[in-house]
């Protein structure tokens, strides 16, 4: 198998007019990964918030989440296993982004994400790193993993802004 999961290879398709182009509603749980599933266990899993000044928070599970102080602009999210995505780092406040950790009642299991995944509705889904295991506070925009590869470097699914350039 290569370092992409079948997923991306699509499955059945309902479209929906209240969705942005190109998206389509499932009832089921996908998964889409650029590679294996990290198996971390909660007592062992770190969160750390970086600075721009180089002051570092760390929390562990219990100790999770207090504020901090930046004048960062930008947000580099990291994950276990090295996946990485950039984002405005305003696009994370405000109740506008999630540190999810359950699902459907249970603890969320390791194929979708966790002990914890970041969820970030309202741009495409590859900004919503799974596994996350901390964010790194930027002065200056830094590209993540598939924002490297070519992918948008903000990801408005309502403007399809899929790669650099659209
Ligand atoms: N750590 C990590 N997070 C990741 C990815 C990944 O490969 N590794 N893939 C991203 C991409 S491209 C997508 S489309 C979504 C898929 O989330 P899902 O597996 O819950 O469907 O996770 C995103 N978060
Ligand atoms: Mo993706």
């Amino acid at each position: 198998m290569g370092i992409v999961s079948w997923g991306f290879q699509g499955r059945s398709r309902r479209s929906d007019q209240k969705l942005p182009p190109g998206q389509y509603l499932t009832d089921d749980f996908p998964v889409l990964s650029a590679g294996p599933t990290p198996r971390v266990n909660r007592d062992r899993w770190e969160f750390v918030v970086a600075t721009e000044t180089g002051t570092r928070r760390r929390w562990t599970w219990p100790e999770l989440l207090a504020d901090v102080e930046t004048a960062a602009d930008y947000a580099l999210v990291h994950a276990y296993g090295g996946y990485t995505t950039n984002l405005p780092l305003e696009d994370l406040l405000d109740g506008q982004a999630w540190i999810a950790y359950r699902y459907d009642g249970g603890d969320l299991a390791p194929e979708h994400g966790g002990p914890a995944r970041l969820l970030v509705p309202h741009l495409y889904l590859w900004k919503s790193a799974k596994w996350v295991r901390g964010i790194q506070l930027l002065l200056e925009d830094e590209p993540g993993f598939w924002e490297t590869a070519g992918y948008h470097d903000y990801g408005d699914p309502w403007r399809e802004q899929r790669y650099q350039g659209d």
